[in-house]
């Protein structure tokens, strides 16, 4: 069978007749008092495995989501931009727009939460940075979503990605996918987070009817076939958690650089003072997933680092420790945990490979994709799904032990799905959020059913009817799009 070659441009295509855009067309007018010129439309995504490892540069295994940002968007003869929501709890804002990205300050509230905007300012100011040009249109933007928010799906970085993308359509031009998603995993750093990049890069390199198997430096991702009788169940826990609001994000991020110091210098390796990531210090050492696991066990075998133990270790002052390794909302914390979170992620990193291994590399693995199924061809998938399955349950308790990461209502769900057979973990960054279930074809009604009963209605008291918008299957879907008149 042919391969189609992996186009690297961002699909543009006409604008789609379908009611959600006439609603945007219609709500456009009502604000703007005219139409907008054009959308663009960013999907969110559920991470099937390969949690908290890509800041650490190991791979990750997510796919799109059909769930989506879509802006409706007008380019204006005024430097200004405007922000508006369909979603009225996101109030509006407007800002002067010069070409520097550096006038573009990104502050939270008096609590430390992000504004929603704050997002979008991500998108632009990186699309500034990016464009380096002298004179630059201001935009209409009006913002439609329907991934739920602060759940592990990703609607962060989808409002990042489609903000910056139609910030720089609106100048006229049009980024490939590979560089637009490293720009705006760097973007949304600004909000305060350190992320990785999975889920830019799955905004961006997403493929219909396949999961990616996405590698970082260089940034690449390559599909990856599931068992025909795979169907993946997204269940909400009904916690939300915002990441950039708190400190827990960033904690995991640099106790995993903290971790990955204190291991390159106790084996030798002389990485001056520069962060290095596990993933480094693995590829340095030439050693397996395994050796690393080991390594971790020996170098730093304590349930709790302190500061000052770990000033010591690294042979540096408190002060330089903090500028070096923490980040602005991490500085203040005296203690660390770095056995267990460097365990998860050496750990998790090998999940990823076996479930890629499982699944099959097989180059010509794709063929029943067409139609919407997504299949392995002459494999036996029923042991394939119980291997996969156990991969991600085992990352679950990973998560939920070592990294601790989970919500109550998060193990609630994934323990009501072991009891039907079904494997089940956390996916996003956690303590709150979305479970993914690995759910056989023929368990499906089943599955929900249950999760509806037991967890809903019985366990959070909530109407059945009102539950079942909580409670979806999910197939891999395509990546941003431009739709133009
Ligand atoms: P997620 O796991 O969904 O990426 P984050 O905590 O990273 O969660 O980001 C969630 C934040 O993104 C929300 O608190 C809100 O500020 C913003 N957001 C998400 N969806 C929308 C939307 N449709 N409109 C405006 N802002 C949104
Ligand atoms: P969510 O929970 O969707 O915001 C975050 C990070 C990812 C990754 C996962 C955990 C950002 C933008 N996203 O995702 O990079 O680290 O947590 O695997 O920081
Ligand atoms: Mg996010």
């Amino acid at each position: 069978m042919d391969r189609e070659i992996k186009s690297n441009a961002i699909t543009v295509a006409n604008v789609p007749n379908t009611d959600r855009i006439s609603r945007l067309n219609e709500l456009f007018f009502v604000e703007f008092k005219c139409s907008p010129s054009f959308f663009v439309k960013v999907p969110g995504r559920v991470n099937i495995i390969g949690e908290h490892i890509d800041y650490c540069g190991y791979p990750v295994l997510p796919m799109a989501i059909e769930q989506d940002i879509l802006i409706a968007a007008r380019v204006i003869n005024e430097s200004k931009i405007y922000l508006r929501n369909v979603d009225t709890k996101y109030t509006k804002y407007d800002i002067n727009i010069t070409n520097n990205s550096e006038d573009i300050e990104i502050k939270p509230d008096t609590n430390g939460k992000p504004f929603w905007y704050n997002y979008v300012l991500c998108g632009i100011k990186g699309a500034l940075e990016y464009l380096n040009k002298d004179n630059i249109n201001g935009v209409q933007f009006l913002f439609h979503g329907n991934i739920p928010p602060a759940s592990g799906l990703s609607s962060s970085s989808a409002l990042v990605s489609a903000s910056c993308l139609a910030f720089i359509y609106a100048q006229n031009e049009i980024p490939n996918k590979t560089e637009i998603a490293s720009l705006c995993a760097k973007s949304e750093r600004y909000v305060g987070t350190q992320g990785g990049g999975m889920d830019q890069a799955i905004a961006f390199l997403a493929e219909k009817y396949n999961a990616q198997y996405i590698t970082f430096k260089p940034l690449n991702a390559a599909p990856v076939a599931l068992p025909e009788d795979a169907v993946f169940v997204v269940a909400h826990s009904l916690a939300e958690m915002n990441k950039a609001a708190t400190n827990d994000y960033n904690r995991r991020v640099i106790e995993c650089r903290l971790a990955a110091k204190i291991i390159a210098i106790l084996e030798g390796i002389s990485c001056d003072n520069n962060i290095i990531t596990l993933s480094e210090v693995q590829i340095k050492l030439a050693k397996s997933l395994e050796e690393m696991v080991n390594l971790v066990k020996k170098h730093i075998p304590n349930e709790i680092y302190t500061k000052q133990d770990i000033c010591k270790i690294l042979n540096v002052n408190q002060e330089k420790m903090e500028n070096l390794y923490l980040t602005a909302n991490t500085k203040s914390l005296q203690e660390f945990k770095l056995k267990q979170r460097a365990l998860h992620v050496y750990e998790e990193a090998k999940r990823v490979e076996d479930f890629r291994n499982a699944c099959g590399q097989s180059e010509n693995g794709f063929a029943n994709t067409l139609n919407g199924n997504i299949s392995q061809n002459g494999k036996n998938t029923n042991n394939t799904l119980n291997v996969l399955g156990k991969l991600m349950s085992e990352s679950h308790e990973s998560l939920k032990t070592l990294y601790e990461c989970s919500h109550e209502n998060l193990d609630r769900i994934v323990d009501i799905s072991k009891e039907l057979g079904v494997h089940c973990r956390l996916t996003g960054a956690g303590w709150g959020g979305c479970t993914v279930a690995l759910c056989p074809k023929d368990k499906v009604q089943e599955y929900t059913d249950t999760i509806i009963e037991k967890f809903y209605v019985n366990y959070c008291r909530i109407d059945k009817t009102k539950a079942k918008q909580y409670v979806f299957v999910t197939i891999p879907s395509h990546g941003a799009m431009i739709y133009k008149y």
